[in-house]
């Protein structure tokens, strides 16, 4: 039978992040082809068609803040996903892109050797497509100078950190990294904690024979954030160069994103959802003992809800720029790589010094955000799927439904009330990690069908994981489509 699509959508509520609408959708040769008024495709044949049921159809998820298969950097341990378990998970729960870390080492000179030992792990391995942001553990004269290499390679971001011993940068470094990323139009991320603040805290604690895994709040305060974060932007503002602030979690780092926002400066920001759904509580679970290591990782979730509900307001006024998962997973019964490796004779309850930070949630962030119905559906797409394209240069060939320009990346999800509200539960998940944070957090929505690039990869009620390993491709990336530098051209010394 001759066709003229690859796939037809019918009867879908279509949101991008500028419209909600009744429309089809046609899909051709990997490429959204056609986004019609609803009816407008009857008389076309395609090879497989989907009825959406009124459900929402929305362009793929986009996770841009994601470790996989990384050696130890944020305490004892290695991540457990590999790229194959990591976009497998992602996969599973609507994300069709992910952007991984790829760490240099502080005793490494070059950058070039770890993007091709990243390469090299996630080649062959991926369900999703993917790209990689430079970790810069040794901003040396050699890694500085690649910088123009990694654009030529497809790589427009990195990342740096004003904490942890393994990767922090000071003040001058950071400078150095700001000035050749402004020269490359490359957009740095940072993690905002105050390094030194942390291990004085840390030294506190232990003095007083404070061990036990809620204690890593105390050791991570607010104030060390607050003041990274302010200084983080006073150093992009001096250079003139666009930052984001990476992982969010406090309302007062929020209030001096806004108000460097509000000056007209190149500041984004990103938060996730453990600064959504949990609080200092899930560090103490019930019982004591070792448990609330699940829910360390840095910044830690802070005091209470009413922190929560400013983030989720950050989301809704633009604050945040975008809403990243920060998979970041270690096993929870594994005292080898995992969280528990810090139990031992001396520290039976262990030592929250040395939990490996992070959590798992790639596959969760987006049915957990969807079916809290804070987020207007638009935002919801845009801080999810379409700014992160956008700021990341991905736009528009991920995270939007443009004809003729956007990959067909598309989820579809249930017509809202259709799907009976359930616990999540660690065994539903894909990963190859041993909880969820998450555990028995209600959800109403979960993609039906997930689609990259035209094919159906995750099909729920039939045989759920659809997509083959290696399916996934490396997406080289152009420039941020977000503001730049307010002047641009070379940085003058002010005088
Ligand atoms: N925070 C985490 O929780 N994990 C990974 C790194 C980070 O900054
Ligand atoms: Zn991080």
């Amino acid at each position: 039978m001759a066709t003229d699509y690859d796939l037809i959508i019918r009867n879908g509520i279509v949101v991008t992040d500028t419209e909600v609408g009744e429309y089809d959708i046609a899909v051709k040769d990997e490429k959204i082809a056609k986004v019609v008024a609803r009816g407008g495709l009857k008389d076309n044949k395609a090879a497989r068609v989907i009825d959406a049921q009124d459900g929402y159809v929305m362009p793929g998820g986009v996770d841009a803040h994601v470790h996989l298969q990384e050696p130890p950097l944020f305490g004892k341990g290695s991540t457990a996903d590999n790229y194959e378990s990591g976009s497998r998970s992602a996969i599973c729960g609507g994300t069709t892109t992910m952007v991984t870390f790829a760490p240099q080492k502080k005793t490494e000179d070059t950058l070039l050797d770890t993007l091709r030992d990243t390469h090299a792990k996630a080649k062959d391995n991926c369900y999703t497509d993917y790209s990689f942001h430079l970790i810069v553990g040794n901003p040396s004269t050699t890694a500085l100078s690649e910088f123009a290499t990694l654009r030529s390679e497809g790589i427009s971001s990195l990342k740096i950190y004003m904490t942890y011993e393994a990767l922090q940068l000071h003040d001058g470094q950071i400078l150095d990294v700001l000035l050749e990323a402004r020269a490359q139009s490359i957009t740095t991320m940072i993690h905002a904690e105050n390094g030194q603040v942390i291990d004085w805290m840390t030294t506190q604690l232990e003095k007083r024979k404070l061990f036990a895994p809620k204690y890593h709040g105390p050791s991570h305060p607010p104030m060390a954030e607050v003041e990274a974060t302010y200084r983080a932007i006073s150093l992009s503002e001096f250079m003139d160069t666009p930052i984001l602030i990476v992982h969010v979690s406090t309302p007062a780092a929020a209030a001096h994103i806004k108000a460097a926002q509000d000056r007209g400066l190149p500041i984004y920001a990103e938060t996730c959802p453990q600064y959504l759904f949990l609080t200092k509580a899930d560090l103490d679970p019930p019982g004591g003992g070792f448990e609330g290591a699940k829910c360390v990782c840095a910044p830690p979730p802070r005091e209470s809800e009413a922190d929560c509900d400013v983030i989720w307001d950050g989301l809704a006024n633009g604050t945040f720029t975008i809403l990243s998962s920060d998979h970041c997973p270690f096993r929870y019964n594994d005292n080898v790589h995992g969280k528990q490796t810090p139990i031992n004779e001396e520290y039976p309850l262990g030592h929250f010094r040395y939990i490996p930070n992070g959590l798992p949630g790639i596959e969760t962030r987006l049915p957990l955000t969807l079916s809290a119905g804070r987020l207007d559906l638009k935002k919801f797409v845009e801080v999810t799927s379409a700014n992160p394209a956008k700021l990341y240069g991905l736009w528009p060939r991920k995270g939007g439904l443009v004809e003729g320009e956007s990959d067909a990346d598309i989820n579809i999800w249930y017509p809202e009330g259709k799907m009976k509200e359930f616990a999540l539960k660690n065994e539903m998940l894909h990963h190859d990690v041993d909880y969820t944070p998450f555990e028995g957090r209600k959800v109403r929505q979960w993609p039906r069908y997930t689609i990259l690039r035209g094919k159906v990869v995750w099909d729920k009620e039939g045989e759920g994981l659809v997509g083959g390993k290696g399916y996934g491709q490396f997406v080289r990336r152009g420039v941020s489509s977000l503001k730049g530098p307010r002047n641009p051209g070379e940085w003058e010394i002010p005088l």
